[in-house]
């Protein structure tokens, strides 16, 4: 039997309410040692979904007023019996709380301990589980759209379909491999690498959304770049929304990296504001233009920015076709001051955005920009993506296993190579979904997880 646990599941900083949870066989009867309805009924006598107003107590005395939430198992987040308590969210009290309840038979509950529980006892899939923690982190209305699909089973169904497919083949295989002299008909090849190639689409198509889907947990590292005095560090304060860079007429304002997060549509950018582009005599300037070359090269997005109110000059020219390779936008700013753009960036094939840093303009066309090149305009949040690595890396397996099975019956190999090929495939489905999976993986899955949940 289950040890039953507790913690305190919301932040531990001065707040209207805060919850102590406890989950497990005799989690409500440690609660109703250290709780005292106002009414005369015990927690113990309580149906679930009920709560009672009362008082939260330990050895020395009343700790505050607190509402105890009652959930029976199995209709509970972790399918066990629960129970919430409610008091004044301090950080004093519910440390007093937690202690009172550990002394009276709780543990505390390790990092995602409560959300293993709830996988654990088959109230959710091991994607859904990873999605919770998508879920608290996420900043952005999609993100937050996404994680709750995937929480749902969307991932989930999708992956349900390829297995149900593939163990119906496998099926097929095996019959025809145990049975030879019965009078089993040939085996379809044709058919069943048509059905094959179904579920490998399937695959595909959740892989082509890894980076979108990473993107949009992770966000991007993003290095503004450009020629000196094009306005870099006054898109960055920009999208900051405050003083982030120190602007200046000044050429060579900026000289370290001066980083900052910020949400920019749907999309989270890593932004590094980076020293002018330039070659300069000065030793620390030139450790600073070292520094912008370093994370340009490193950047998954650079925002290229230039001064549209002049011709380009030799430094805008490098900067230019040094993106060839890259995910980038080019970015001309100072629109207050031109009417036309100049030629050479007209004519580049990256995707580019016109606007006035200075004046705020062309912030929507820069979203719309910056969602286009990482993929994520083309989400809606609804679709099952690969949430992380360990999903991307199991749909990958899944779908080199289904290539081999391809292969295997296209060329006429013997069937079992088939068999053996599409069981990895259902194994590596199986591990994707958690219904067969390692408790190495599963802790490990949980140990990002934060403990309260
Ligand atoms: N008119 C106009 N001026 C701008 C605009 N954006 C920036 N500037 C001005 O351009 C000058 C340089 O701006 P910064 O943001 O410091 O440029 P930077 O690219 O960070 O420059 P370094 O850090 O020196 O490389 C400042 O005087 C800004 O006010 C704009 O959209 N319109
Ligand atoms: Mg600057």
């Amino acid at each position: 039997m289950s040890a039953t646990i507790a913690a305190v599941a919301t932040p531990l900083s001065p707040a209207g309410l805060g919850v102590v949870r406890v989950s497990g066989p005799d989690a409500i009867a440690v609660c109703d040692r250290v709780f005292r309805a106002t009414g005369q009924k015990h927690l113990t006598e309580l149906e679930g979904y009920r709560a009672a107003y009362g008082h939260v107590f330990d050895a020395e005395g009343d700790i505050d007023d607190c509402v105890a939430l009652v959930f029976r198992a199995p209709h509970s987040y972790t399918g066990e019996d629960t129970v919430e308590l409610s008091c004044h969210g301090g950080t004093y009290i519910l440390r007093r709380v937690l202690r009172a309840v550990l002394q009276n038979g709780a543990r505390p509950a390790e990092s995602g301990e409560f959300t293993r529980r709830a996988f654990l006892s088959g109230k959710m899939d091991l994607s859904g589980a990873e999605a919770v923690m998508d879920l608290i982190a996420a900043e952005g209305k999609l993100a937050a759209k996404s994680a709750l699909a995937a929480r749902e089973g969307a991932l989930f169904r999708r992956l349900t379909a390829v297995r149900e497919s593939l163990v119906s083949i496998a099926a097929q295989i095996a019959a025809f491999i145990d049975y030879p002299d019965d009078d089993v008909p040939p085996l379809p090849t044709e058919e069943l690498t048509a059905t094959l190639a179904q579920s490998a689409a399937t695959l595909r198509a959740l892989l082509s959304t890894a980076d979108a889907g990473r993107i949009l947990r992770d966000g991007v590292d993003t290095a503004i770049v450009g020629a000196p005095n094009v306005g870099k560090s006054t898109l960055m304060n920009l999208l900051a929304g405050c003083e982030r860079s120190i602007v200046t007429d000044i050429a060579g304002t900026t000289r370290d990296v001066v980083e900052e997060t910020v949400l920019l549509g749907d999309v989270k950018l890593r932004l590094s504001d980076t020293a002018g582009l330039h070659d300069t005599a000065d030793t620390v300037e030139a450790i600073g233009v070292q520094k912008a070359r370093e994370r340009m090269d490193t950047a998954s997005l650079v925002l290229a920015v230039f001064d549209g109110s002049r011709p380009l000059d030799s430094e805008d020219e490098a900067l230019l076709s040094s993106l060839a390779d890259k995910t980038a936008v080019l970015i001309i700013n100072k629109s207050d001051l031109f009417d036309a753009v100049p030629e050479a960036l007209v004519t580049s094939a990256l995707p580019k955005v016109t606007l006035s840093a200075k004046h705020g303009r062309g912030l929507e066309e820069l979203t719309a920009a910056v969602e286009q090149v990482t993929g994520v305009a083309a989400l809606t949040g609804d679709e099952a993506l690969l949430a992380n690595e360990r999903q991307r890396l199991g749909a990958a397996r899944c779908l080199d296993s289904i290539e081999a099975a391809m292969n295997a019956l296209s060329s006429g190999l013997a069937e079992d190579a088939a068999a053996v090929c599409i069981d990895e495939a259902i194994a590596a489905v199986l591990e994707l979904t958690g219904e067969r999976v390692s408790d190495t993986v599963v802790s490990e899955v949980f140990h990002r997880f934060c403990v309260g949940k």
